[in-house]
């Protein structure tokens, strides 16, 4: 049994797709980042960046002690490796999955996380900063589109690269990206959408219930700090 502290963000549906997809038992657990959850003194003995997603592996590979992992890279990796599922075995396909997945975690998401924060969130509206953070995405989408090129996903068969790299380019259209621009990005996206455990992914989803973000919430957020009770 995996227990999955999560939140439906883009981060924490990476792991949901691994998991509907594997049929993993696993429990849902809400990390509700809008409220503060994240930092809870519980949560964060075992997710010490204070950021969803995290997973308490029940039955580890070697029998022990449950197996706390943070961070939805490492996560997918772990799943990855406990399952046989989802990372080739072939020593050089194996190493281009870890590429597209390290390259999704240092940029794709990253950068188009300040994206997010620029175009929607921001106080105020910095010229600089969107043109720089849409400039940027629009450079990471054509960097998946020509990998794509030839491909039904990101290395061949459908992989932990792919899982981490859907939730974000999914929301092309608030990223201010012209999908049309992107022929091979559409065809991938539409591709994993209609995997039954994607849909399944995104209906688990829906039974947390998500407010718009307020002022408030974005103060918990953006200010890094537990709401004062
Ligand atoms: N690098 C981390 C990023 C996770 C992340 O940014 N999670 C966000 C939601 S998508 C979060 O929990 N934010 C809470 C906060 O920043 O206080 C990962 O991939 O797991």
């Amino acid at each position: 049994m995996i227990d999955l502290y999560y939140f439906p963000t883009p981060n924490g549906h990476k792991v949901t797709l691994f998991l509907e997809e594997a049929k993993l038992d696993y429990q849902l657990h809400e990390i509700n980042i809008l409220k503060g959850d994240q930092f809870d003194d519980e949560f964060l003995k075992f997710s010490p960046n204070n950021k969803m997603p995290a997973i308490i592996d029940q039955s580890p590979a070697d029998g022990g002690e449950p197996v706390s992992v943070f961070e939805s890279g490492a996560i997918l990796l772990y799943l990855a490796e406990k399952t046989g599922l989802f990372l080739s075995k072939n020593f050089r396909e194996r190493k281009e999955t870890l590429e597209w997945l390290f390259w999704q975690m240092a940029g794709f998401g990253p950068m188009l996380g300040q994206n997010h924060h620029f175009v929607q969130y921001a106080p105020k509206k910095i010229d600089y900063a969107i043109e720089r953070y849409v400039g940027e995405t629009e450079r990471l989408y054509s960097v998946l589109e020509n990998r794509l090129e030839d491909r039904d996903y990101i290395v061949d068969e459908y992989s932990i690269a792919d899982m981490a790299t859907y939730p974000w380019a999914k929301g092309w259209e608030a990223q201010k990206m012209d999908i049309k621009q992107f022929p091979n990005v559409k065809a991938w996206l539409k591709r994993i959408e209609k995997r039954p455990a994607t849909q399944s992914a995104y209906q688990k989803a829906e039974l947390i219930k998500k407010e718009e973000m307020n002022d408030e919430n974005k103060k918990v957020l953006f200010g890094n700090k537990k709401p004062e009770k």
